[in-house]
C-alpha cells in the first residue's frame, strides 16, 4: 500500500553507512526540486529497506527482493511521479536477482539504490552474495553488481558511491535523479554502505576505493573501457567507485520502456476508464469477445 506519512525517527543502530544515503537522498531531492508528494520511495527488506519510513515521501514497504517489480508498476502506472527503489544486497542480489537483472534491459525511467554492505544486516549478519571469502564461512567469490550492470547493453546510468563520501553521493544521486526524470531509463546507484554492528567496513574501504571516474582520460559512455579499468582495480586489489555508465543523450537506442508504451507519458492511473467516456470503446471490445 502507498501511504504519505510523516518520517518516524529512524531504528538504525547509530553510524550505520544507511544514514549517508539517506542524507544523500534528501539532499539530491530538494536540489533538483522534487516535490515530496511527487516521489514514491519503495523500500525492500532489510535494515536498508527502512529507509522510506524516515523521510516525508510516499513510500511501500515491498516483498524481500520485489521492490523493483513494485516500484516499475508504480512508474508505469503514473509515469509523471519519482519512483526510487532503495534495498539491501541481500534484497537485491539474492532473492531478489532475478528482477535486478531485467531492470536493466526493460529500462524503467527509475533510481535503485542497493545499500551494500556486504551481509544481511536486519538477520543479525549472516554472508550474502557480496560477502568476502571468509566472512562467516562464505567460501563463494563475491558478486560484483556494477561489472555485471556493465555487462549488459542497456542505455542505463550507472554508478558506484561509498556512505564516507556524502558529498559525492548526493552530486550522483542528482545526476540519477535528473536522468530518470527525463525518462532517458533505468539508474542504478550501488552505495557501499557499512553495517558497523555486523562487517564494519568503514575504515577497510576508505583505504581501497579508487574514484575511477576522476582519472585522465575517463570516459563514462566507453561501456568497454570502464569495464577493462574496473577489473584492472579490482586485480589491484582495489574498489572502483564512480559513475560507470551514462548513456549518451544522443544514442539512438536510447529509450526508456515508458515512453515506448506509453509515449505521452498518461498511465492507466491518469487515464479516464468511465464508462461514459469510453462507453463505445467498452461497447467494440465486448464485441470482439463474443
Ligand atoms: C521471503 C523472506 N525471506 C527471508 C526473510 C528474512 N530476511 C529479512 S531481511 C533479510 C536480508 C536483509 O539483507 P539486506 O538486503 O542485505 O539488507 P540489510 O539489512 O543488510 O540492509 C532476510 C533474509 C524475509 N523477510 N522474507
Ligand atoms: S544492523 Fe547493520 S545495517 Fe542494520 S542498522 Fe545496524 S549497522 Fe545498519
Ligand atoms: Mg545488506
Amino acid at each position: 500500500m502507498v501511504q504519505s506519512v510523516k518520517p518516524i525517527p529512524s531504528t538504525w543502530c547509530p553510524g550505520c553507512g544507511d544514514f549517508g544515503v539517506l542524507a544523500a537522498v534528501k539532499k539530491a531531492a530538494a536540489e533538483v526540486g522534487v516535490p515530496a508528494h511527487e516521489q514514491v520511495l519503495v523500500g525492500g527488506i532489510g535494515c536498508s529497506g527502512g529507509i522510506h519510513n524516515f523521510l516525508e515521501t510516499n513510500g511501500i514497504h515491498a516483498l524481500h527482493g520485489r521492490l523493483l517489480a513494485q516500484a516499475v508498476g508504480v512508474k508505469l502506472a503514473n509515469p509523471k511521479l519519482t519512483v526510487i527503489a532503495a534495498g539491501g544486497d541481500g534484497d537485491g542480489y539474492a532473492i531478489g536477482m532475478g528482477h535486478f537483472i531485467h531492470a536493466f534491459k526493460k529500462n524503467v525511467s527509475l533510481v535503485y539504490i542497493v545499500m551494500n554492505n556486504e551481509t544481511y544486516g536486519l538477520t543479525k549478519g549472516q554472508a550474502s552474495p557480496t560477502s568476502r571469502i571468509g566472512f562467516e564461512g562464505n567460501v563463494e567469490q563475491p558478486f560484483d553488481a556494477i561489472l555485471t550492470a556493465l555487462s549488459i547493453p542497456a542505455p542505463n546510468f550507472l554508478a558506484r558511491t561509498f556512505s564516507g563520501d556524502p558529498r559525492t553521493m548526493t552530486q550522483v544521486l542528482v545526476e540519477a535523479l535528473k536522468f530518470t526524470r527525463a525518462n532517458r531509463g533505468f539508474a542504478f546507484v550501488e552505495d557501499l554502505s557499512p553495517c558497523v554492528t555486523y562487517n564494519d567496513t568503514f575504515k577497510l574501504w576508505r583505504e581501497k576505493i579508487v574514484d575511477v571516474s576522476k582519472l585522465p582520460g575517463y570516459d563514462a559512455s566507453d561501456r568497454k573501457a570502464v569495464f577493462r579499468l574496473c577489473l584492472e582495480t579490482m586485480d589491484a586489489g582495489k574498489i572502483p567507485v564512480g559513475v560507470m555508465h551514462r548513456t549518451a543523450e544522443a544514442d539512438p537506442s536510447s529509450g526508456s520502456l515508458e515512453l515506448k508504451l506509453l509515449p505521452d507519458l498518461v498511465g492507466p492511473s491518469l487515464a479516464d476508464l468511465s464508462l461514459e467516456t469510453n462507453r463505445a470503446a467498452y461497447a467494440k471490445l465486448l464485441q470482439s469477445l463474443a
